[in-house]
C-alpha cells in the first residue's frame, strides 16, 4: 500500500490527498504525523489536570508515581476523564435537540399569523402533523385542538424535559418494561440532560467520586439522558418540523461537486438552517443570478451529519464524511462552505484561505476569529440562507479554473429509513408491522441486526474499518443499520443500494432484501438519529418472539472509526440500553486503569446487561459481534442460521 492508500481507501479522497501534497497544503493526516509521538499518558487516560496541584500523571509501568498529588489513583483519574467526555458528548447532541424544540415553539406561537401577514415571523411550518399528534397522544395531550396549540404544548413539555430535576424522562416509557426495571434497579434511570450533565461533572471534580464504577454509572445515566432524551427529542421534533424521512435516492462522494455550477457545502449538524439553505438554493431569482455570473446553476451538497439530515429529507447529495471536509475545499470548486456546530475542523479557515472558498459560520456558539459570520436566526432563516447563497454566487467568478480538480467518483445510495418506514416496507402500508423482520430473525434467514455508526479517525485508514466490518456482517446475514459518517463511508463503497445485497450479502439477507426491495444496509440518519435505532429495537421487542429486553435481541453495535466525544456518549447509551458495542480506533483512553477496563469490558454487564469490547481490526470486530449475536440466538432457542454453510457471496 502506498502512503496515500494507507490514509484512505476512498479513491476521490486519495486524488485530493495527492493534490494537497503537490500544492503543499497541510491536511489532518499531516498534522497527525507532525504530532507524533502523541502523549502516552493521555492515550492511557492517566493524565489528570482537574486541579492546580497537577497536572499529574500515573506511571503505567509502576516505576514512577502511582497516585496524583491529591491521592487519586489511575482508576479514579481514567474514570473521571471518561465521564467528562460522556458529559460533553451528551451536551452536544442535546443542545442541538433544545434548539429544535425552540424552533418548534417559535413556529407554533407565530403561525397564527399567515405568511406575509404582520406578525408572521418565521419560515417554518409543522410539516408532519400526524407525527406531532402521535407524540401529543403519547404524552397524554388532548389533540382535539388547533395544531399550533398542540405544537405549543408538546414543545413546552419537551423543553421542560431538558431540565427535569426529578423522576424520569418521558421517553423512558418507550423502552421495554424489563429495561426500565434494570435502569431503576441500577439507579440510572435518567432525569433531564441538564441535570445529569451537571451532576456528572460535579462528581468528576477534585475530591468527589473516587469509585470508578460509580463514576461510570453516573456516566451511563447521563448518556441515557441524551439517547432517550436530548437526541430522541431532536429526531422526533425535526421530523415534525421538517418532515419524516422516506426512502430517497441520491449520490455520494466528492464527485457530486459540479465544475460548471456554484458549489455550496453545508457542513455541521443542525438541519434547521441547512433545510432552509436547500430551499434558498432553489430560489428562481438566485438561480437566475448564478446564471448571470456564468454558472449553470446552484449546487448545494452536504458534509458530515448536516449532509445526512438534508439527504434523509431532501435527497441532497453528500460530498463526504468527516475526513473529507478539507478535501472538498481542496477541489478548488467550493464557493462557500457554510458551517454551524460540531465536527468542524478549526483547520478549515487555513485550507479555505489557500483557495477562493469562503468559510461562513452561522452559529453564535461556534465562530472563528476573522472568519465571515452570518448569524442564523430562526425568525430570519430564509433571508439568512439567501444571503449565504448570494455570497457563494458572488464568489463564483473568483474561482481559479486551473486549480479546479473534482474527482469523478460519485456513488448511488438510498437513504431515509426510520422506525416508521421499516414498519411499512416490511409489512406493507396496510399491515405495517415488524413481524417480517422478527420472523426473519426467528427463522434464521437473518442472523440478527447490527448498528454500525460513528466517525472517521485519521489514525485509521479512512473508511476501511466501516466498509470491511459492514461487508463482513452482511455476508453473514446481519441486517446493518447505520448513521453518521459510517453510513457515508459505506454509501461511497456502494453498500447502500438494493443491488448491493446480491453482490455482498449472505443468501438469507439477500432474500429479505429482494422481497422488500431494500439495501442490506439501512441509512437511518445523523448521529442524533441513533435514537431511531433505539426505537426500532423497542419495536422488535414489542413485536414479540425475541425476548423481553433489548439485551435479548440478537443485535450488536459498533463504532469502528470513532473520534468524537459524542461517539463515547452514544456507546454508553447503547450499552446502557443493553446493546453489546464494539469500539474501534482508541479504547476510550482507559487502558491505564485495569480495573476500569475490566469493568467496561466485563463487570458493566452485571449492571446493565451489556458490555463494551475494544478491537483493532474489522474482522475481529465482526467476529465479536457475530459471536455475540449467535449467543443471543442460542439463549432465545432460535433455529440455526438458515444458510450458514452456503454463503452466496461473490466478493
Ligand atoms: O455527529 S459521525 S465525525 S459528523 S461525531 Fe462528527 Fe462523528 Fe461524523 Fe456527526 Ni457523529
Amino acid at each position: 500500500m502506498s502512503k496515500i492508500e494507507q490514509k484512505s481507501i476512498d479513491l476521490a479522497s486519495q486524488q485530493m490527498l495527492k493534490k494537497a501534497e503537490a500544492e503543499g497544503i497541510q491536511t489532518v493526516w499531516d498534522r497527525l504525523e507532525e504530532m507524533q509521538p502523541q502523549c502516552g499518558f493521555g492515550q492511557l487516560g492517566v493524565c489528570c489536570s482537574v486541579c492546580s496541584m497537577g497536572p499529574c500523571r500515573i506511571d503505567p509501568f509502576g516505576e514512577g508515581a502511582s497516585l496524583g498529588v491529591c491521592g487519586a489513583n489511575a482508576d479514579t483519574i481514567a474514570a473521571r476523564n471518561l465521564a467528562r467526555k460522556i458529559a460533553v458528548g451528551g451536551s452536544a447532541h442535546s443542545d442541538h435537540g433544545r434548539d429544535v424544540v425552540n424552533t418548534l415553539l417559535m413556529c407554533a406561537k407565530h403561525t397564527a399569523h399567515k405568511k406575509g401577514e404582520k406578525g408572521h415571523s418565521h419560515d417554518y411550518e409543522i410539516t408532519d402533523e400526524k407525527k406531532l399528534k402521535e407524540l401529543a397522544q403519547e404524552f397524554g395531550i388532548d389533540i382535539n385542538k388547533d395544531i399550533n396549540k398542540i405544537a405549543e404544548e408538546v414543545g413546552n413539555l419537551m423543553l421542560s424535559e431538558f431540565g427535569k430535576q426529578k423522576g424520569q424522562l418521558l421517553f423512558i416509557k418507550r423502552a421495554p418494561q424489563k429495561r426500565q426495571e434494570i435502569w431503576r434497579k441500577t439507579g440510572i434511570i435518567p432525569r433531564g440532560i441538564d441535570r445529569e450533565v451537571v451532576e456528572l461533572l460535579h462528581t468528576t471534580t477534585m475530591g468527589v467520586d473516587n469509585d470508578y464504577r460509580n463514576l461510570m454509572l453516573t456516566g451511563l445515566r447521563c448518556a441515557l439522558a441524551d439517547g432517550w432524551g436530548g437526541s430522541m427529542i431532536a429526531t422526533d421534533l425535526q421530523d415534525v418540523l421538517l418532515g419524516k424521512p422516506v426512502p430517497v435516492r441520491s449520490k455520494v462522494n466528492l464527485g457530486v461537486l459540479k465544475e460548471d455550477q456554484v458549489n455550496i457545502v453545508v457542513h455541521g449538524h443542525e438541519p434547521i438552517l441547512s433545510e432552509m439553505a436547500v430551499k434558498a438554493s432553489r430560489d428562481p431569482a438566485l438561480v437566475k443570478l448564478a446564471k448571470e455570473k456564468g454558472a449553470k446553476g446552484i449546487n448545494l451538497v452536504g458534509m458530515c451529519c448536516t449532509a445526512n439530515e438534508v439527504l434523509m429529507r431532501q435527497g441532497v447529495p453528500v460530498a463526504g464524511n468527516f475526513l473529507q471536509q478539507e478535501l472538498a475545499i481542496i477541489t478548488g470548486a467550493v464557493e462557500v462552505m457554510m458551517v454551524d456546530v460540531q465536527c468542524i475542523m478549526p483547520a478549515l479557515e487555513q485550507i479555505a484561505s489557500c483557495f477562493h472558498t469562503k468559510l461562513i459560520t452561522t452559529s453564535p456558539k461556534a465562530r472563528f476569529p476573522g472568519v465571515k459570520h452570518i448569524q442564523f436566526s430562526e425568525e430570519r432563516a430564509y433571508e439568512v440562507s439567501k444571503q449565504i447563497i448570494k455570497e457563494a454566487i458572488d464568489n463564483f467568478p473568483n474561482r481559479i479554473k486551473e486549480r479546479v480538480n473534482i474527482p469523478p467518483q460519485s456513488m448511488d445510495l438510498v437513504a431515509g429509513f426510520t422506525k416508521e418506514i421499516i414498519f411499512q416496507i416490511l409489512g406493507g402500508t396496510y399491515r405495517a408491522s415488524y413481524r417480517p423482520l422478527n420472523e426473519g430473525i426467528i427463522s434464521g434467514r437473518l442472523r440478527g441486526v447490527a448498528g454500525v455508526v460513528g466517525c472517521n479517525n485519521p489514525k485509521q485508514t479512512h473508511d476501511l474499518y466501516h466498509v470491511e466490518l459492514v461487508k463482513e456482517l452482511i455476508k453473514k446475514d446481519v441486517l446493518v443499520l447505520q448513521t453518521g459518517c459510517s453510513a457515508i463511508a459505506c454509501a461511497k463503497a456502494g453498500l447502500l443500494v438494493p443491488e448491493a445485497a446480491e453482490q455482498y450479502a449472505g443468501r438469507g439477507l439477500q432474500e429479505i432484501c429482494a422481497a422488500v426491495g431494500i439495501p442490506p444496509v439501512l441509512h437511518m440518519g445523523s448521529c442524533v438519529d441513533n435514537s431511531r435505532i433505539l426505537t426500532a429495537a423497542c419495536e422488535i421487542i414489542k413485536e414479540g418472539g425475541l425476548g423481553n429486553d433489548l439485551s435479548d435481541i440478537p443485535a450488536a453495535g459498533a463504532a469502528p472509526e470513532w473520534m468524537s466525544e459524542k461517539a463515547i456518549t452514544i456507546g454508553f447509551y447503547f450499552v446502557g440500553s443493553g446493546v453489546f458495542t464494539v469500539i474501534g480506533a482508541e479504547p476510550f483512553a482507559v487502558l491505564g486503569s485495569k480495573n476500569l477496563t475490566d469493568y467496561l469490558t466485563k463487570g458493566i454487564e452485571q449492571d446493565v446487561g451489556a458490555k463494551f469490547a475494544f478491537a483493532e481490526e474489522p474482522q475481529e470486530m465482526a467476529r465479536l459481534m457475530i459471536e455475540h449475536i449467535d449467543r443471543k440466538r442460542k439463549a432465545l432457542n432460535l433455529k440455526p442460521v438458515m444458510y450458514e454453510e452456503q454463503l452466496q457471496v461473490k466478493s
